[in-house]
């Protein structure tokens, strides 16, 4: 896969160069190219803002250096290739999930552009949509002060996907088949640290119960932190002893989905 990334501060994505993603680009698995939009000014002090128009805070990126950066990723883009996606992050655009960055894995080509300010000239992505499949991506709803951020994590849950990228195979297929519940706790040597216990069930060598177990915690830790994750979750075919740990947590089963049972 080949990754563009255009930014003020290409000095941001260093990380990039770190671990699992840099090992996959020295592998030659990931052509990751970080572009300083500053290089594609024409100005003594190359700008790349100024001010809103209709008023308010803050300086706005002018559309120019990103036509000229976008357009020599359009030129350099891999022979042949189809119409490249431009993940734009921005506090106003689709969440980024798992599922986004399945979709974004099977990409021959990404091009990430990092806006800071108060944003870039709204007109770059309405020319850009000429030469690229532009999507708005939000990492979550807090604000951040640029794209960087963003692009760091999405790169890695993106680049993680990729095939030959993550040693053990094993953990991604268990991860897809992973059920929407948040992960169960776990443990390593020494059994006994500081006066605290591994759970027993885990040393008992008992597959089923361990299996079971984790269910269970998995259950318990998704009501506790994560309750949306829960409602309406499709409880149809359960084990007899997951509606009943599931009926302790203040869940009741209607019509094969899980409902919070009321209060009172
Ligand atoms: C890209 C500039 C800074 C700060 C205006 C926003 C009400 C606009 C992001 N999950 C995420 N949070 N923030 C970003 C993100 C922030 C960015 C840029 C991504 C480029 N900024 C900024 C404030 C505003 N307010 C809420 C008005 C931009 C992602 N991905």
């Amino acid at each position: 896969m080949r990754i563009d990334v255009v930014s003020i501060f290409p000095d941001y994505l260093a990380p990039l160069d770190l671990s699992l993603i840099g090992k996959a680009r020295q592998d030659g698995l990931l052509d990751l190219h970080v572009h300083d939009l500053r290089s594609f000014t024409t100005d003594r002090h190359r700008t790349v803002d100024d001010t809103p128009y209709g008023g308010g805070a803050g300086m706005v990126m002018k559309p120019e250096p990103w036509a000229q950066a976008l357009s020599a990723v359009v030129e350099a883009r891999p022979e042949g290739a189809r119409k490249p996606v431009l993940i734009v992050p921005s506090p106003a655009g689709e969440r980024f999930t798992q599922a986004l960055a399945y979709e974004l894995a099977e990409e021959e080509h990404l091009t990430f552009a990092c806006g800071r300010y108060e944003g870039i000239d709204e007109r770059v992505f309405e020319w850009a949509q000429e030469h690229f499949e532009v999507r708005p991506v939000s990492l979550g709803d807090y604000v951040l002060n640029g794209g960087e951020v963003a692009v760091l994590a999405m790169v890695e849950a993106v680049g993680r996907l990729l095939p030959g990228v993550v040693g053990n195979p094993e953990s991604l297929v268990e991860e897809s088949h992973s059920d929407g519940l948040l992960e169960y706790p776990v443990y390593t040597k020494p059994s006994q640290w500081r006066g605290r216990e591994v759970p027993a069930v885990l040393l008992s060598g008992n597959h089923g119960k361990i299996a079971q177990w984790r269910r269970h915690e998995q259950y318990r830790r998704t009501a506790e932190r994560r309750p949306d994750l829960l409602e309406g979750f499709d409880a149809g075919n359960l084990p007899r002893a997951d509606r009943s740990e599931l009926h302790v947590l203040g869940y009741d089963i209607v019509a094969g989905r899980l409902v919070r049972r009321p209060i009172g």
